[in-house]
């Protein structure tokens, strides 16, 4: 088992949902942390609770990931003061909007792609190299089922995940040579503020989305993530895929199912 006492993880989209939940979990385990997002006040109340509540360092900073110069500066800082990461989760990404394709929404295009793929793309080029360098660490990508199948107005969304689908593959391929793990978790429906974001605020849609089922939990796909990264560092769980048991397919759900 690789244990993640006194080790560095850093985590992007930390302030809300599968990433907050995440870097409970590592928290928990005694993991220092590197907390990533836009929305710097949740990350301060985050961080003073798993301070005060596990005792490790918790460093927070605004980051964009879209942002690549603020990455650069980031990442640059990090390797500076010798804190590359040992688990980097590029868990950042949203979805945004749930159009048709030809009566699609450009910004809503370009915020998923820049987000989704060329946020992560910023944030692995810059550590990766020195993971690379030192010859271990191990790069976790937050994928989707949506990365797997396609389903009615997912069209961008669907894209996006299918390129970190296969960019996950592609950076496993490059690290060839060394010990460095690259694994995707590929949730299905997870109830988190995802839907809220995707239908731009309109929070009864969002919540009509995990009506009737019960969804899974941000602490569901915590828990994977956690045992992904604590395997012994000859197991690589490339993928692992979770869905909520009522979840068959990406499109295919029962809804109101029994208790
Ligand atoms: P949430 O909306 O609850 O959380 C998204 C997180 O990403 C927030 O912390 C947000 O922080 C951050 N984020 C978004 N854009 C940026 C950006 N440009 N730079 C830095 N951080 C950013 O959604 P989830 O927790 O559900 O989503 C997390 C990941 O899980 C995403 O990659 C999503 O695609 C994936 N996923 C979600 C599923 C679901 O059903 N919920 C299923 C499968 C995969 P802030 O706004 O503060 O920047
Ligand atoms: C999020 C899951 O099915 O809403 O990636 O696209 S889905």
């Amino acid at each position: 088992m690789t244990k993640l006492e006194g080790r560095w993880i850093l985590v992007t989209g930390a302030s809300a949902g599968i990433g907050e939940a995440c870097s409970r979990r590592f928290a928990e385990s005694g993991a220092n942390l590197i907390l990533w997002a836009r929305r710097l006040d949740r990350l301060e109340i985050l961080a003073t609770e798993l301070r005060d509540r596990d005792g490790g360092e918790v460093e927070i900073r605004q980051v964009d990931v879209r942002d690549r110069d603020r990455v650069i500066r980031e990442a640059a800082d990090l390797v500076e003061s010798g804190r590359v990461p040992d688990v980097l989760l590029n868990n950042a990404g949203l979805a945004s909007g749930f159009d048709s394709i030809h009566e699609g929404d450009y910004a809503d295009w370009d915020r998923m792609i820049d987000t989704n793929v060329k946020g992560l793309l910023n944030v692995t080029r810059e550590l990766l190299p020195h993971m690379v360098a030192r010859g271990t660490g191990h790069v976790v990508n937050i994928g989707s089922t949506a990365g797997h199948q396609v389903y009615p107005k997912g069209n961008v969304y669907n894209a996006s995940k299918f390129a970190v689908k296969a960019l996950t593959e592609g950076t496993n391929l490059d690290v060839a040579g060394t010990k460095v793990r690259v694994s995707s978790v590929d949730p299905g429906f997870v109830q988190t503020e995802f839907s809220r974001v995707r239908f731009h605020g309109d929070d009864e849609r969002a919540e009509g989305v995990y009506e009737g089922f019960a969804p899974l939990t941000a602490d569901d796909v915590a828990d994977c993530v956690l045992f992904v990264v604590t395997r012994p560092p000859h197991v690589n769980v490339f993928d692992m895929i979770l869905l909520p048991t009522a979840q068959r397919n990406v499109y295919v759900l029962d809804r109101d199912e029994p208790a």
